[in-house]
């Protein structure tokens, strides 16, 4: 786009761009998503949830900086240094640029952390990790009053987990995987993710050329995590055809997605323990907590 120096190469885009002008490139895709979904207006309550990664704390520095104000979001999940390191990065950016950040400690609020439920229950840690951020961002939003719920999810994270889902063909995740879901009135807040153009290597590329610091570290309980794998397998794919990742996940939202939304007509109830949405009598967060707390009382 000009005469400087190259610092990055985006194949699937076939350009090089500067610093400046990769920075605004980048920008451009988070804006162009925001736009093309309808994701929120200024005017919106938003809450980011951070974990002090490169995504999230790239994506907060990308909508503050287009004039959004966003809330953050730390939620502790009480795994050893990797969470207080990470919870470190997020207070410090926060501090610098005079942001708003909550910390919520899935121990204190809920009596147990990650590695504990892991242990308890048939689930993966992170699949125990999951459920318990979806189930508390989406609490902590709906209950401080949030309009929308953003996420720093990026391409990659969304390719995997589609190609996840196609695999198993999980029909009613796949039915639900949108950059936007509306809220519901039974208490499921508007969730967006404006990040799903960028992919992970450039959310790094964004952090590092923005002297973003970051958690570089990687979550020890992520080994095994599947998804991880399908990340690995795709970008073997983009290697050899690059774009690849981002036709697979554009080309589901334009013309596959609209054949599952059938399967996400699904009645939800409240929770008969806490009262959050569910589709059972007692919702999955609160039967973890249940069987990790029984767990521990009987250690
Ligand atoms: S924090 Fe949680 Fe991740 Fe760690 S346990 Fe898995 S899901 S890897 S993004
Ligand atoms: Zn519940």
């Amino acid at each position: 786009m000009c005469r400087g120096k190259a610092v990055i190469a985006v194949r699937r885009h076939n350009a090089n761009f500067c610093r400046p002008h990769f920075l605004e490139h980048v920008r451009r895709q988070v804006e162009r998503t925001i736009e093309d979904y309808k994701m929120f207006g200024v005017d919106d309550r938003m809450i980011l949830g951070v974990s002090g990664g490169k995504d999230s704390l790239a994506l907060w520095d990308i909508l503050t900086g287009l004039g959004y104000r966003v809330d953050g979001v730390y939620l502790h999940l009480g795994i050893g240094e990797y969470s207080s390191e990470s919870l470190n990065l997020s207070q410090a950016f926060a501090h610098v640029r005079g942001l708003n950040l909550d910390v919520v400690d899935l121990t204190a609020e809920y009596g147990f952390a990650i590695p504990q439920a892991a242990a308890a229950s048939r689930r993966t840690p992170c699949s125990a990790c999951g459920l318990s951020k979806r189930y508390s961002l989406n609490r902590i939003a709906g209950e401080r009053g949030y309009d929308v719920l953003v996420m720093g999810h990026n391409l990659d994270d969304e390719a995997a987990t589609l190609f996840s889902n196609v695999l198993g063909w999980n029909v009613e995740y796949l039915g639900r995987q949108h950059p936007v879901l509306p809220a519901n009135g039974e208490g499921l807040c508007r969730k967006v993710k404006p990040l799903i153009r960028v992919a992970e290597r450039e959310t790094a590329a964004y952090a590092i050329l923005s002297g973003i610091e970051y958690e570089v570290e990687e979550c020890p309980m992520a080994t095994g995590n599947t998804i991880n794998r399908y990340k690995e397998w795709l970008n073997r794919l983009e290697e050899q055809s690059p774009g690849i990742k981002a036709n697979f996940l554009f080309g589901f939202l334009e013309r596959g997605s609209p054949l599952f939304e059938m399967s996400d007509h699904i009645a939800l109830r409240n929770c008969s323990n806490c009262g959050q949405p569910t589709t059972g009598d007692v919702c999955a967060f609160c039967r973890l907590q249940q069987v990790t707390i029984t767990r521990k009382h009987e250690r």
